[in-house]
């Protein structure tokens, strides 16, 4: 079975609180999740400050460049707070 989540914000578990718009027509799951509980949150945020200055993919390495630095936070954790709602692994 495949299920396509890019096609609309309906196709999420929670609608468009659970997904972001990354152009006219595809959405997908936000980043910025560091704890894995579905939700983006101030707890994230302590993980990343743990986690700032590493080398590596790590759970705070939100744009996935292997490095946890201010762009992490600032780029995609600070505008994702708040989102979530989907399944959690
Ligand atoms: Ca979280
Ligand atoms: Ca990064």
């Amino acid at each position: 079975m495949t299920y396509d989540f890019t096609t609309d914000s309906s196709q999420f578990y929670g609608g468009s609180s659970a997904c972001v718009q990354i152009d006219e027509s595809r959405w997908a799951i936000p980043a910025g999740d560091a704890t894995k509980n579905g939700i983006i949150e101030t707890t994230d945020k302590e993980i990343w400050s743990n986690e700032a200055g590493k080398q590596g993919y790590s759970p705070s390495d939100f744009n996935l460049d292997g490095q946890v630095d201010n762009c992490d936070l600032n780029d995609i954790w600070l505008k994702n707070l708040g989102l979530g709602g989907w399944i959690p692994e």
